[in-house]
């Protein structure tokens, strides 16, 4: 496995770690390069744009970028590479997320965002799926998360009902 990061998980606000740490732990337990980073696309555009536009060359693969609200960062960070950019819908407090959601999700035609879902069931399965884009090339990642799919099939199936 590469020394620098595989994997950025970017987020627009400290507020959204709490549910971004999610996508980090999945990422630690298949022991992937990440990094975690606050970088918003409004509060901070032209370090945000820096950061993106240097990623490819640092060997980073796979972008995962999530924000709340008027939620443009992974649209913003899709802007500046051509490297997989993976959308984390933030739960938001006036629109519950719905905002967040519709301004990922909703990319014009010609610059892609994966959209997951909103809140922590989009931060794991972000982590998942960069891993899953890691795997096409990595066969022992392909096989951890047969192994890992394997686990959640096993545990339903143990479950037992009062
Ligand atoms: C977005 O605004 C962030 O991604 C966050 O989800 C939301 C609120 O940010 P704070 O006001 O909590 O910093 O940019």
């Amino acid at each position: 496995m590469a020394a620098g990061p595989l994997v950025a998980v970017l987020m627009g606000s400290k507020s959204d770690w709490e549910t971004m740490r999610q996508a980090g732990e999945i990422l630690s337990q298949f022991a992937i390069p990440h990094e975690c980073r606050v970088l918003s696309a409004h509060r901070a555009p032209v370090e945000t744009a820096e950061y993106v536009s240097q990623a490819e060359a640092r060997g980073i693969e796979v972008i995962i970028a999530a924000a709340g609200g008027a939620a443009h960062l992974a649209g913003v960070c899709a802007a500046h590479t051509v490297l997989p950019v993976l959308g984390v819908p933030m739960h938001s407090a006036a629109l519950q997320g719905l905002d967040s959601l519709l301004s990922t999700v909703q990319m014009p035609a010609g610059i892609p965002v994966g959209t997951l879902a909103i809140g922590p069931a989009g931060a794991r399965n972000a982590a998942l799926l960069a891993i899953a884009i890691l795997a096409n090339s990595r066969p022992e990642l392909r096989d951890a998360l047969k192994r890992f799919r394997a686990e959640q099939r096993e545990k339903i199936l143990r479950e037992t009902l009062p």
